[in-house]
Formats: C-alpha cells, sequence, structure tokens
C-alpha cells in the first residue's frame, strides 16, 4: 500500500462514504427488526446497523491510504495494513428507523493508532439521511456541507454556523441532568427553540443550520454521559469547530479529551461558541 497524504486518503474516504449512503438509506426499508446481538456499549443491533457497517468495513479498508477501521458495532479494529485509522458509527440514530424519523453516519479520519485523540483528526463528516441526503465534512479546519446524489457529493458550499443562535436539544432524562446542567438548561430554554430528533446527525445539522446548541450531558447514572468519544463526539466537535462553533465534555475541546479506550463515553456539548463557553464556565 502506497504512503499517501493524509488530506488525499480523507479525500477517497469522504467519496467512498458518499458512494455507500444510497445503498445504506435503499437497504434501510427491509431491516428495521433487532438481531439476536448487542453492540460493545451493550445497545441492541438492528439489522440495519449490522447491513451499513459490513458495507461501510469493507468499501472503507478498501481505499489505498486506510490502515484500520473501527466501529460502535464492533469489539476491536480491523486491520487493513498501513495508514489511516477510520472509526465509524455506521447508522446513528437507528431507534429512528421504526419511527421512519431521521438518522445518519459519522466518520472520523485519525492519522494515528487507535484509540486516538481528537488532535489526531486529519477529516471527519457525517451524512444525514432525510428528506434529501447530505453529508457535512471538514478536512483541514474547512467545513463543507454536500448534497449526496446519486452517491457523489456536490458541494453547497462553506458549512457556517450562524452567529445568532435559534435552537437548543438535550438528551437525556431531565431528573438525570446534575443541578448545574439543569441551571444551564433553564436558561436555554428561556432563549431558544427545543430541537431534539433523537439522532445526534440530525440535532447536530439543526445546530449548524440555525445556530444554536446540542448536548448530551453528564447523568447522574452516567457522568460519562451516553456518547462515544471516537466514533461520535471527536468527529462531530472536529467539525462543528471547523464550521467556527466549540466543542466541550464541559471542561475542554472534545478534542482535547484524552482516549484511553475504543468505546470510551463522553459528556457532548456542540453549538455557538458563546454558549458553550456559558456551558464550560457554569460547569467547571
Ligand atoms: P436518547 C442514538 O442512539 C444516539 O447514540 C445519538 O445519535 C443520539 O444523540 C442519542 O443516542 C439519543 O439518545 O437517550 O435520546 O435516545
Amino acid at each position: 500500500m502506497t504512503e499517501r497524504a493524509p488530506a488525499a486518503v480523507v479525500d477517497d474516504v469522504l467519496d467512498a462514504v458518499a458512494a455507500a449512503a444510497p445503498e445504506i438509506r435503499d437497504g434501510l426499508p427491509g431491516r428495521r427488526r433487532h438481531i439476536d446481538d448487542t453492540n460493545p456499549s451493550g445497545e441492541t443491533v438492528l439489522a440495519a446497523d449490522d447491513f451499513a457497517d459490513d458495507l461501510l468495513e469493507r468499501r472503507l479498508t478498501a481505499v489505498d491510504g486506510v490502515g484500520a477501521y473501527a466501529s460502535e458495532e464492533r469489539e476491536s479494529v480491523v486491520d487493513a495494513g498501513d495508514g489511516v485509522s477510520v472509526t465509524c458509527d455506521p447508522l446513528d440514530g437507528s431507534s429512528n428507523l421504526k419511527s421512519n424519523n431521521p438518522m445518519g453516519t459519522v466518520v472520523g479520519v485519525y492519522d494515528a493508532a487507535l484509540p486516538a485523540s481528537g488532535r489526531d483528526l486529519v477529516g471527519a463528516a457525517y451524512v444525514l439521511f432525510g428528506p434529501v441526503t447530505t453529508m457535512g465534512a471538514a478536512v483541514d479546519g474547512e467545513a463543507t456541507e454536500y448534497l449526496v446524489d446519486d452517491g457523489v457529493r456536490d458541494s453547497l458550499g462553506a458549512l457556517t454556523i450562524p452567529d445568532d443562535p435559534t435552537v437548543y436539544g438535550f438528551g437525556g432524562r431531565v431528573p438525570e441532568w446534575p443541578g448545574d446542567f439543569a441551571a444551564y438548561a433553564d436558561a436555554v430554554e428561556s432563549e431558544l427553540k427545543l430541537r431534539y430528533g433523537g439522532a445526534m446527525v440530525a440535532d447536530v445539522a439543526q445546530v449548524l443550520t440555525y445556530g444554536g446548541v446540542f448536548a448530551y450531558p453528564a447523568l447522574r447514572s452516567a457522568p460519562d454521559g451516553k456518547l462515544r468519544l471516537l466514533f461520535e463526539g471527536a468527529p462531530m466537535g472536529y467539525i462543528v469547530e471547523a464550521a467556527g462553533g466549540r466543542s466541550s465534555d464541559g471542561t475542554r475541546s472534545l478534542l482535547d479529551v484524552d482516549a484511553d479506550d475504543l468505546h470510551q463515553r463522553v459528556p457532548v456539548h456542540l453549538g455557538n461558541a458563546d454558549l458553550v463557553t456559558r456551558l464550560q464556565s457554569r460547569l467547571d
């Protein structure tokens, strides 16, 4: 396998993810049932999760310069030779399949062996299966939105979070929120409109489109929250920061959180800089 510049590999990874998107979307209708399996995070697995994971593993490990593939659905990393490491949440928000609500795919490209820190990211992308299929991607600090038409990504221009925030979406149950987050939520709820749909990709896309803040915070029963650092938090944080926003685990950028375990969870807060800064000052 040739030694390729990470940026060139990222470009091919984004093309491969876009090419797989229509096949994943077309494969959803017949795969809404659960299979008798749980993923490393202890979540039940849909046939659609398995299908998307197998497809993306094959397509992404075939990219020249990809040396490893890891996904939320797999215990360990798949070795693919030399090159960058790709993490994947193949079908983020797959529980929305039953209710026919939006969901997506999240991909991180790390120029390091896994588990790797967000500072090792050289690219990240999400695919949003909404009324149309779109992609948000960041490479070298620049975020771009694409329409994915027939498996090809067509640029819609720079992805930039609006200065004036409009929406918020907070996961977890209210009684589970620690007091400091609950106080922050009270303030934000009086300022912004609620937009929460249960799929991080779709909820963060709302924040990137309309401005605001998304959080799946630390919970009383789960101090590390629910979302996975390498598969969801860091890649989406990389995109939001490239779009002019901020990410935080409550005290620091998600890109600065040490990665010790492949499937470690992290509290996730993403959105306009001032809203995330206000949050951090409450939680610090
Ligand atoms: P809840 C989907 O299962 C997911 O991992 C994220 O996409 C989403 O933000 C969160 O969990 C939703 O969790 O507790 O609201 O169902």
